[in-house]
């Protein structure tokens, strides 16, 4: 008796200690990841805005997601597959694949050159939207698609089989402006919605997303202007990790100021759902590229609310890691 008693006193000791209790949730957390990763295809248009590749690092410091490949849009598709070729080689994911969107013309890209001086950029790439859609045949039912840029990639998935697009789990994207415009942080005075960059370079595209059947989760403007300031970068481009260091060179070839990271809050989405807390709704994409919330039956989820602060406590201890 005194024996059992004793074991379980220490039992408790050892559980209410704190590194015991970190352990524990290691451990918990390993055996979860070694069940039920999720499979996850991103679709980016890298190259000139930079949250695309702090959206990629947040993925591939995310041993909850299974990244099955990367796929570029809009524009130079494989100047941007060159630019993602290099950035999983530097960190360590050459492993994941790349593919390349249809091209459309020439656009200025701010990180051209990281992927053009050719480290490690792979000769080729196989087509994107013949992989996505060889993938979800694959896994049906299993696959969240992560689009963070305009959807041309998305749209010919949908024209060359609409069914077999369906039966992906989900499809996240940062997309939209729902009730706030660019600028809008919710403190400051009101910008209306306005068409937002994703949803207006392939309008069409967005209208059949919407109109596909799929469980589509939106991250519209309204949840998504997270700024980087500097105090934030100071913290993450000194942790000198092989993901940070790679977000600070691209964040110099960028050239501005303070990023707002609109791209990471998908990924975000998909391991912490709570950090953007989504609503069904019924979205309309009409001609100019608004996104029109009306009456209807919901063929949309969307975030119209984040907390910056929560999604930044989250995003930079698990992307400033060593
Ligand atoms: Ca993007």
């Amino acid at each position: 008796m005194t024996t059992i008693l004793n074991l379980s006193e220490l039992l408790g000791a050892f559980i209410m200690n704190r590194s015991w209790r970190r352990l524990l949730g290691l451990l918990l957390c390993l055996g979860s990841v070694g069940w039920a990763q999720e499979k996850v295809i991103i679709d980016t248009d890298i190259g000139d805005d930079v949250d695309d590749a702090f959206a990629l690092a947040l993925a591939v410091k995310s041993p909850e997601l299974q990244v099955l490949g990367i796929s570029t849009a809009f524009g130079e598709t494989d100047v941007r597959a060159k630019i993602v070729d290099r950035f999983l080689a530097e960190v360590g994911k050459s492993d994941i694949p790349v593919f390349v969107g249809k091209p459309a013309g020439k656009t200025p890209m701010s990180q051209r050159i990281y992927g053009e001086e050719g480290h490690f950029a792979k000769s080729s790439h196989a087509d994107a939207t013949d992989f996505l859609l060889q993938e979800i045949t694959k896994y049906p039912g299993e696959i969240t698609l992560i689009a963070i840029g305009p959807l041309m990639n998305v749209g010919e998935a949908i024209d060359r089989d609409a069914a077999a697009f369906r039966k992906l789990k989900r499809v996240v994207i940062m997309g939209g402006s729902i009730r706030r415009g660019y600028g809008d942080y919710g403190y400051n005075e009101h910008f209306p919605p306005s068409p937002e960059w994703n949803i207006l370079n392939d309008v069409k595209s967005a209208q059949k997303l919407f109109a596909s059947g799929v469980p589509v989760y939106v991250m519209p403007l309204d949840s998504t202007q997270l700024k980087l300031d500097e105090v934030k970068r100071a913290f993450l481009f000194t942790r000198g990790t092989p993901v940070t260091d790679q977000l600070a060179i691209l964040y110099h070839l960028w050239a501005q100021e303070t990023p707002t990271l609109f791209d990471p809050m998908t990924v975000t989405f998909v391991l912490k759902p709570e950090l953007c807390p989504v609503a069904p709704m019924h979205i309309r994409v009409d001609e100019k590229g608004y996104t029109r919330e009306e009456p209807g039956t919901p063929n949309a989820q969307v975030c119209l609310n984040s907390n910056p602060e929560d999604f930044f406590q989250f995003y930079l201890r698990r992307v400033g890691e060593r």
